[in-house]
């Protein structure tokens, strides 16, 4: 692969300053408050046609995006996630709102993922929203380093609490005292639970709409198991469904494999993840994680119960969650300078059909071709397309072609007056712009093939970019200049915190930020004999993919 553009590198460069810049090394003494404005949006919805003149002709190209994709990532980013009507931006700092658009696919997402679950045996639940100062202080170790990211509730009204009260930042410490009180016998095992929730985490790193939000929603799952291999075959069961989300749902190829030791969360026993790649920025993204809690939470919390045996042991415990920041890798990874590009799979609409009356035909030619596109709509639907018609009269055509592509519709079939005379449309991909001509008889046959065919070529095609950022370096010069061409790098490795430590301050240049590990990849190259690390010189026991990340 070349190298990337110089605009690319500004970008990413740009994007990384603002990070570092906000960073949580600064998270320790939070700077004041600025109050956002809310800035005004410029959706796709700006220009109604009126006459095709040629001042709404340079409107309809604009679209409202000042940048390209190559250009300004993060600029680009931020204004097509607003143009195609994903995402508010709200007066409170670092939350957005996720406006119907974005949230349709989030039920796609979960709706797939809840039927997963329950097919596995977990139950959903909701714990409450608050948390006590006693109860989060149970599990103070490991709190202790996100603890300036916790928000607390402090008056009600103008009367100060007695005791602040935590808002969730996840909910072991909500959920674990409950736990030790359900849990007596092996009969009560296992456990599984699961709830769909917003979760607050007070950053002061640089926001991003769904991929760092001070609000967000997920899934958390918390199980407990009486002994380690159901925990362990759990967490990769669950991690598996998290690979399916990402690849099979929203076509983004990411890496499974264990986080390091330095990496893992502080709570668990070993933490599984699968991590996706943004080439325009060079950065990895922690996709989702699977963690084995081993009996760590069940000894602070007293989690135990009478085996068969009629012994006392510790429950094994697993927790797991998946965010709405799935959909901000997922429109990083495929969209364009014309805005979304959906895989059909979580596309709210996978199909818009667009007639295009002549402007001065008579209203029952008119009426003729909307009949048509409404039967046409009938018979996608009865094969379970998800299908939009835009009958709109004040727009002009290359106005919803325009609107329909920056909100990412897979498929658009447009429908003319020589298509009414032959019996046909026009169906073109939204993903590579070809176009192809479909009789009205073939065409609710044709459609769900076609939408297939979009999904897989769109995995395709991200899974090439993705492995074509993946390089292999044994020494230490080998490693930085993959890292400064924005790539990934496997590198053999002993799993030491020191050194990845070190790494992460070698690695850190003017412009961009220190190296660490995304994962061990499960997947695991053989290792040389006498292999040494790359960073070290000590003996290696695997591979590790680094790289630089959000
Ligand atoms: C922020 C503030 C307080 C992450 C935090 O990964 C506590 C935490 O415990 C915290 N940020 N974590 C780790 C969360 C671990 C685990 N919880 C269940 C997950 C998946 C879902």
């Amino acid at each position: 692969m070349d190298g990337p553009s110089a605009a690319v590198e500004q970008a990413a460069e740009k994007l990384e300053a603002a990070s570092i810049n906000g960073g949580k090394e600064k998270a320790a003494k939070p700077k004041k408050e600025k109050p956002v404005k809310p800035k005004k949006e410029q959706g796709s919805g700006g220009g109604a046609a009126g006459g095709g003149g040629g001042k709404e002709k340079k409107k309809e190209t604009q679209l409202g995006l000042s940048t390209t994709k190559a250009e300004d990532f993060s600029k680009w980013y931020q204004e097509i996630v607003v143009a195609s009507e994903l995402i508010s931006y709200y007066d409170v700092s670092g939350c957005y709102i996720l406006r119907p658009w974005a949230f349709a696919m989030w039920e796609v997402v979960q709706r797939w993922f809840d039927d997963h679950i329950k097919a596995l045996g977990v139950q959903n639940a909701y714990f409450p929203l608050f948390i006590t100062e006693d109860v989060l202080n149970t599990e103070k170790d490991h709190v202790e380093g996100f603890a300036p990211e916790v928000a607390w509730v402090t008056r009600s009204g103008n009367t100060p609490m007695e005791k602040p009260i935590a808002i969730r930042p996840t909910s072991e410490t909500a959920m674990y005292p409950y736990f030790a009180q359900w849990i007596r016998s092996h009969r009560d095992l296992p456990l599984r639970l699961n709830q769909w929730t917003n979760v607050v985490r007070w950053e002061f790193k640089y926001p991003t709409p769904f991929i760092r939000s001070r609000e967000f929603l997920w899934q958390e799952g918390h199980t407990a198991f009486a002994t380690k291999e159901e925990a362990d075959e759990e967490v990769l069961a669950i991690l598996d469904l998290y690979r399916r989300v990402y690849e099979d749902l929203l076509a983004v190829p990411v890496t499974k494999g264990r986080k390091s030791t330095k990496e893992q969360f502080a709570g668990a026993l070993y933490t599984t993840t699968v991590e996706a790649f943004i080439p325009e920025t060079g950065r990895g993204i922690q996709g989702a994680t699977s963690h084995c809690l081993g009996q760590n939470f069940s000894r602070m919390f007293g989690i135990e119960f009478e085996t068969e045996e009629r012994t006392k042991a510790h429950a094994w415990q697993n927790s797991w969650g998946l965010t709405t920041r799935t959909l901000g890798v997922m429109v990083m990874t495929h969209s364009d300078d014309k805005g979304l590009v959906l895989p059909p799979r979580v596309a709210p609409k996978q199909v818009v059909i667009i007639p295009i009356p002549k402007s001065n035909s008579a209203p029952e030619v008119q009426q003729a071709m909307f009949d048509r596109a409404a039967q046409l709509r009938k018979a996608l639907e009865a094969k379970g397309v998800r299908v939009e018609t835009d009958l709109r009269a004040n727009y002009t055509p290359g106005w919803k072609y325009n609107h329909w592509e920056m909100r990412g519709v897979p498929l658009r079939v447009e429908l003319g007056p020589r298509d009414m005379e032959n019996e046909v449309v026009v169906v073109a991909r939204r993903d590579t712009g070809v176009k192809e001509t479909v009789s009205w008889d073939d065409l609710a046959a044709r459609v769900p093939l076609l939408l297939d065919t979009v999904q897989s070529e769109l995995l395709e095609a991200a899974r090439e970019r993705y492995d074509s950022c993946v390089e292999t370096a044994t020494t230490w010069d080998d490693f930085m200049a993959a890292l400064d061409r924005k790539h990934m790098v496997m590198a053999p490795w002993a799993d030491e915190a020191e050194v990845e430590e070190d790494v992460k301050k070698r690695s850190a240049t003017a412009e961009a930020m220190g190296a660490k590990t995304l994962c061990l990849p499960f997947a695991q190259p053989p290792l040389p004999a006498g292999a040494k690390c790359f960073a070290s010189g000590k003996p290696a026991k695997n591979w590790a993919l680094w790289g630089r990340s959000y």
